[in-house]
């Protein structure tokens, strides 16, 4: 069969740090290593490419198409499923990714044929075969039309499958994350054991983590060409036989690169001796979720740490030479001096990059009932669900007036605390400037918004 892997564009209308963290779709590159060997593969990714996407299925003759998706995806997917549908209705359609593992249903649709709400190396195989043939049945983690989006009721998770790197070779050197471009992403480890409340990765992976084979690791890291890789793990310092595990093979593989990976406090604290040796090896920049400067709230999110812990954390790591790229949550909560303390604890840590998120109770997530009347937007307003726009009506404030303090702090944050020349002799004017231009359309969205409420 002729299969079109596609990854949809960018959703205009959302909230999306895409201009700062823009990685490769590595679903679909583990869909296409595990295709390859009995089809014709091709992956189309639409955040970069112009083209039309019926265009491109008719002139590439393809009988599938399969998209991947994130949360603000869903009504595009669908969209450019009934395009497929419309331009040659005998094309087979076929969706994966987080949001149908957390929302299958979200695309029980006319135009959709197929929906994988889980993804391993059996199920695309079999669902393949049985598709080759003209045959469908019931597969595990698999809902398709015809047989009335039914499950089978096994449980199950996607499977992390060696990715084909050179399926996106023609799109690789435009994958970034912040000023290091290209860079490439990878997992060592699956899963996370903190369970913080607000957090949607361990209910997408577990609540174990589990270290991905060392000879699939081995193998995916001798594949990747890029200087800089990064890490998706939910925290790459979990444990001790994590970090030895990591180590031993970059020596072992002789490698020399930049990393990038996600870092708790805890993990910060605990293992500061390994950091020192991970910074030697090429670590560059840890992404912390310091989260508040409020300790109750600390709490109430199940964090495993204090704003003390926060404070002795950005010490460490200023210490060591690794940046800080911190990312913080504004609880609805909040008024206007709340705010003020809130920048001023963010300067007291003095991240060399700063996100600030407003607090998003995730339809997946318990939090979702405790705000359920609070929320300004239905659970089926996708592209609302960015994490990056206010979803919760304050309480302390207007909504008007707490969009202007999330502005007033966001330019704060890039004026004054975001390391600006030091990051244009780090990555080049070029780089920042890419960045800057992508701060200033989230500074815009949040200004009309704001003249909205
Ligand atoms: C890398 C990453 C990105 C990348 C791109 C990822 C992509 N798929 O295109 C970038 C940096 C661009 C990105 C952007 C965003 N992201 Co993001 N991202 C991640 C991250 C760190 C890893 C995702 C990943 O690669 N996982 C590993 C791969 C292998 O898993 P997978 O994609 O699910 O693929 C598996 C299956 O789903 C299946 N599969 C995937 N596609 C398909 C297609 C078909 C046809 C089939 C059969 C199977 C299949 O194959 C794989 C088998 O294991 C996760 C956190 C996490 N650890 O999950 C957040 C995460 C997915 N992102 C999230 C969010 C919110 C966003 C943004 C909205 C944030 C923002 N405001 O900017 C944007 C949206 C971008 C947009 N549409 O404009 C949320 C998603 C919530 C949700 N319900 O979808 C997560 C979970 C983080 C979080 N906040 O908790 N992200």
């Amino acid at each position: 069969m002729r299969i079109l892997l596609v990854r949809p564009p960018r959703i205009k209308q959302a909230i999306t740090l895409s201009d700062f963290m823009f990685s490769e779709p590595l679903g679909l590159e583990m869909v296409y290593n595990v295709l390859k060997f009995q089809h014709e593969v091709e992956i189309f990714d639409m955040m970069i490419e112009s083209k039309k996407l019926s265009e491109k299925a008719a002139e590439y003759r393809a009988d599938v198409v399969g998209f991947t998706s994130l949360c603000i995806d869903v009504k595009k997917v669908l969209e450019l499923c009934s395009q497929v549908k419309k331009s040659d209705s005998s094309i087979i359609t076929v969706v994966g990714g987080t949001q149908t593992y957390l929302n299958p249903n979200a695309f029980c649709h006319a135009d959709v044929d197929h929906i994988f709400e889980y993804t391993n190396s059996e199920n695309l195989n079999k669902f393949y075969n049985l598709l080759s043939s003209g045959n469908i049945e019931l597969v595990d983690g698999i809902r398709s039309k015809d047989l009335g989006y039914k499950s089978s009721n096994a449980k199950g998770r996607n499977e992390y499958m060696l990715p084909d790197r050179k399926s996106t070779a023609k799109y690789r050197n435009q994958y970034s994350y912040f000023g290091y471009r290209p860079a490439a992403i990878m997992e060592f480890g699956i899963g996370c054991e903190k369970v913080c409340d607000f957090c949607l990765r361990w209910r997408i992976e577990g609540v174990r983590e589990k270290l991905i084979d060392s000879e699939l690791t081995k193998k995916d890291l001798s594949s990747i060409e890029e200087q800089t890789i990064m890490f998706i793990d939910n925290d790459f310092l979990s444990s001790k036989e994590k970090l030895e595990a990591f180590i031993k093979l970059v020596k072992d593989l002789k490698l020399n690169k930049n990393y990038i990976m996600y870092g708790s406090v805890k993990g910060i604290l605990e293992f500061k001796d390994y950091l020192k040796e991970l910074k030697q090896l090429g670590l560059k920049a840890l992404l912390v979720g310091y989260e508040t400067f409020s300790n109750d709230e600390m709490h109430k999110y199940h964090k495993k740490s204090s704003t003390s812990d926060n404070l002795e954390a950005a010490k460490i790591l200023s210490n060591l030479g690794i940046d800080v790229w911190a990312s913080f949550m504004a609880h609805p909560d909040w008024g206007k001096n709340d705010f003020k303390t809130f920048r001023k604890y963010i300067k007291s840590l003095m991240p060399q990059i700063t996100s600030i998120s407003p607090l998003t109770p995730f339809p997946n997530l318990s939090m979702y009932e405790k705000y359920r009347n609070r929320l300004l937007y239905e659970a089926n307003d996708f592209e609302k669900w960015s994490f990056g726009q206010v979803m919760i009506m304050p309480s302390a404030i207007s909504l008007r007036n707490y969009y202007w303090e999330l502005l007033k702090t966001n330019l704060y944050v890039n004026l004054f605390i975001n390391k600006n020349t030091e990051m244009i002799k780090k990555f080049g004017v070029i780089n920042i400037l890419r960045i800057l231009a992508g701060s200033l359309k989230a500074v815009k969205k949040y200004i009309t918004l704001m003249m909205e409420s």
